[in-house]
């Protein structure tokens, strides 16, 4: 019996390659002077407002939670340069397939505050936006907008539209099959997609890590035969120009692209986890030094675009925008259990007719017992 080993075969290397983009460092400096399509100032001004309301936003989600005005909610703390560059890329006509972390990509879509409140407040009607029409609601479910947008992205081809479907997920949503399946789909059909991965290093308690044996989540790219990068997600210009190029590309034809934005999950998973209890310390006072707001704030400072009396002024302002888009919120009438049928369904089907008839009764006794 002869033993094959692998030194005698003729052995040929293929080799794939994914690219890494980064400009801007913790203290705001570049490494090279930003590129044109990403180069306009007043873009980058109302990109950092739109990130520091995000944050002030979410505080409050988080103080609303904690004092029974709001349901469970997933802070986007430490991830807003990624949201924020997916909406000021974006162009008005694409089509945004979000997860539960893009509150400043929405709220730069034309989603309001109060409409991003009902829904986090258990309200159907946080999901019927008065602008953006064609984008899709907030998906919970782990990984089914992918696929949902891949049908997106083939409507517009089969129409001969020039523009893109965006979709984001996390890195936890890259096992699953739908992720997979959206990728393949992509590539063999050379679809005008564009997938974003918040990589925040964790799927609720699980650690990148652990969640997946390759050494980026973009070279997943690769197997699909599609453009893969990974992009420093807490750099807000490096996301963006790696965003606009995938939608330049897709816009003409030539395909999807798998963005991988590398960034830190500073909160906890949402407000029903408490990431204490199983993330260390150090490596969250680590993260706290690459936070994206502070390194925006940084280069503005150092070009004199930004100052001390305008972050006051912006601190203000921001604080009443949220506050009377909570007021707007707390003062709409709560819906029923009811309706939860009737936003599901055109007619309610025969087998959930009697859980239906209970609880529109249930609303009604509620109603007249508080006369
Ligand atoms: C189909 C499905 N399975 C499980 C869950 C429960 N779940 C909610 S968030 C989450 C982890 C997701 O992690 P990741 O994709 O990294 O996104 P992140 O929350 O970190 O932004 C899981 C498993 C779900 N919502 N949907
Ligand atoms: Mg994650």
């Amino acid at each position: 019996m002869t033993t094959v080993t692998s030194n005698s075969i003729n052995k040929e290397q293929l080799n794939f390659s994914i690219s890494r983009y980064s400009l801007l460092n913790n203290k705001g400096e570049l490494s090279e002077e930003l590129p044109e399509s990403i180069a306009d100032m007043k873009q980058a001004l109302h990109a950092y407002k739109t990130m520091v309301l995000g944050r002030a936003f979410d505080k409050k989600a988080i103080a609303l939670q904690r004092t029974g005005k709001l349901g469970t909610y997933p802070s986007i703390l430490g991830q807003e340069a990624i949201s924020t560059a997916i909406g000021v890329a974006l162009d008005e006509k694409d089509i945004f397939a979000p997860y539960y972390r893009d509150l400043t990509a929405q709220y730069l879509r034309g989603v309001s505050l109060k409409e991003m409140l009902l829904y986090w407040g258990g309200s159907e009607q946080g999901s019927n936006y008065q602008n953006c029409k064609k984008d899709f609601p907030v998906c919970i479910p782990i990984a089914t907008q992918l696929s949902h947008a891949a049908g997106a992205a083939i409507s517009l081809k089969v129409q001969g539209i020039h523009q893109a479907a965006l979709v984001t997920c996390g890195d936890g949503a890259t096992s699953k099959g739908d992720f997979l399946e959206t990728l393949n789909l992509a590539g063999a059909w050379q679809l005008p997609l564009v997938m974003v991965v918040n990589n925040n290093q964790w799927a609720i308690s699980t650690p990148r890590s652990v969640q997946c044996a390759a050494q980026t989540i973009a070279q997943k790219a690769i197997g699909a035969g599609i453009e893969g990068v990974v992009v420093d997600g807490n750099d807000y210009f490096a996301v963006l120009f790696a965003i606009k190029e995938a939608l330049v590309k897709a816009y003409s034809g030539k395909g999807a692209t798998l963005i991988e934005a590398v960034t830190y999950r500073l909160g906890d998973h949402t407000t029903a986890d408490d990431a204490d209890r199983y993330r260390d310390p150090k490596e969250l006072k680590q993260a706290w030094k690459n936070e994206p707001i502070k390194r925006l704030q940084n280069y503005l400072l150092k070009h004199n675009l930004w100052n001390e009396d305008k972050e006051r002024k912006l601190i203000e302002l921001v604080a009443s925008e949220i506050n009377e888009s909570v007021q707007a919120y707390l003062d709409e009438p709560k819906q029923g259990p009811e309706s939860m049928f009737e936003f599901l369904y055109e007619s309610i089907p025969e087998n959930l007719y009697d859980q239906y008839a209970e609880a529109k009764y249930q609303r009604f006794q509620t109603e007249i017992d508080k006369m």
